[in-house]
């Protein structure tokens, strides 16, 4: 029978990583996939973590099987570190967390959820949004609808657009938000405009998932999640798709987390059984690595500490690089506003340059960026800045 199967394309970012590999220039540049890098290029395993993989080694003391919600120490301090120690969701017992393989791994559970709570459902993602989001849903055989989001004429949110189509939601769907960093347009929702959305999913009484892959990266663990932590308490109901590949660095581990917020307790317990439910029919359980770093540094003040301060570094790295990228484009640039760049956060933006333009960076100079002009602010470092920003200005003349 697998003679009949038809060959499918890789998707497109994650070739772009084996593309750059194969690439021999030495002045080669990956701005592609979503991954941090510091100055030297590198994605190295935080300090904190190796703390807490010693202290692991030395102290697990089994492999035996973890449970469907895996470990349910790390899922409380993910929901504290989500929501805030004393958010009224979690005082009024209505959260339940699944530990998942990888933010990735937490949408599916979300999406095959969903579709327990309703086959009919249709899930509303930003255009544009993760590639994957689109495919992720629809492969648990949901529908997937588009509101507008992103303005690529003036790199900004096309907001009054996004709250027509909202309003016209119905209960029983579900629409996805980025808590920050939007992937792949670093425009974020100001608080004022979380405020609008969870008025209009009140009236609505549609669900809203929140994926939030990048708590800490745009302006501090606290304000990343300060438009979920409104969401949340404002609504009866909220799904929370989070991931520690890129705050923890955890990447290849696969550590996220799906939570869930009902109306009330006894609903919490009764979404809980069926979420775990999903969970056994899709992978049993989740694997334990990750959830134990991430448990092991948020149990302890002193690596927590250390985690934050290598979290700011890696956060002021991304917003010192947005600065000067917009100050070395704007002036390599002659006629072109790269001011944007600056407003948005996260590693992502759009340069908004064309596709030939894209093909021309990637053939003649070995900078490799996302078909749709996405950049990773991330992989700029002050010794490949001026080569970048040389080339942009000679394929956009
Ligand atoms: N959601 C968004 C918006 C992302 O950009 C990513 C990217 O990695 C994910 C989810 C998935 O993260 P993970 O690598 O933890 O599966
Ligand atoms: O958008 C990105 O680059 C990251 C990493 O299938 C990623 O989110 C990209 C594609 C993919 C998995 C992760």
């Amino acid at each position: 029978m697998f003679s009949q199967l038809k060959p499918l394309p890789t998707d497109p970012i994650l070739g772009l990583m084996a593309a750059f590999k194969a690439d021999t220039n030495d002045k080669k540049i990956d701005l592609g996939v979503g991954v941090y890098k510091d100055e030297q290029g590198q994605t190295p395993v935080l300090k904190a973590v190796k703390k807490a993989e010693e202290f692991r080694l030395a102290n697990e003391t089994t492999k035996s099987y973890i449970g469907l919600a895996g470990n349910l120490e790390y899922c409380q301090k993910m929901e504290q570190l989500l929501l805030g120690d004393a958010h009224p969701a979690l005082l009024a017992d209505r959260v339940r967390t699944a530990q998942a393989p990888g933010g990735t791994g937490s949408l599916r559970v979300a999406a095959e959820f969903i579709k327990r709570c309703n086959e009919q459902a249709t899930v509303w993602v930003t255009t544009p949004t993760w590639a994957n989001h689109i495919s992720l849903f629809e492969a648990a055989g949901l529908n997937v609808k588009e509101y507008p989001y992103y303005d690529y004429d003036n790199k900004g949110l096309l907001f009054d657009d996004m709250v027509n189509t909202l309003s016209q939601v119905p209960a029983g769907d579900v629409v996805l938000l980025h808590a920050c960093c939007h992937n792949p347009s670093g425009m974020d929702l100001n608080f004022a405009q979380w405020q609008k959305v969870a008025e209009i999913a009140k009236v609505q009484g549609f669900t809203v998932l929140v994926d939030i892959a990048y708590q800490g990266f745009g302006t501090s663990l606290d304000e990343d999640a300060a438009g979920l932590r409104h969401l949340a308490s404002q609504v009866d109901e909220l799904i929370i798709c989070s991931s520690c590949s890129k705050n923890f660095g955890l990447y290849r581990e696969r550590i996220g987390a799906c939570s869930v917020i009902s109306k009330d307790q006894a609903t919490a317990d009764i979404a809980n059984s069926v979420m775990l439910s999903v969970v056994r029919s899709i992978y049993s359980m989740p694997p334990a690595h990750g959830a134990d770093i991430v448990n092991t540094i948020l149990s302890s003040d002193e690596l927590t500490a250390m985690w934050h301060q290598e979290l700011d570094d890696m956060r002021s790295r991304i917003n010192g690089l947005r600065s000067l990228l917009k100050d070395k484009l704007n002036d390599k640039c002659e006629g072109m506003d790269f001011s944007f760049i600056e407003r948005q956060h996260g590693m992502f933006s759009f340069l908004g340059i064309n596709k030939e333009q894209i093909e021309r960076l990637q053939k003649e100079y070995s900078i490799y960026i996302v078909g749709s002009s996405r950049v990773n602010v991330a992989g700029v470092s002050k010794d490949n800045i001026d080569y970048f920003a040389d080339a942009v200005a000679a394929v956009t003349k």
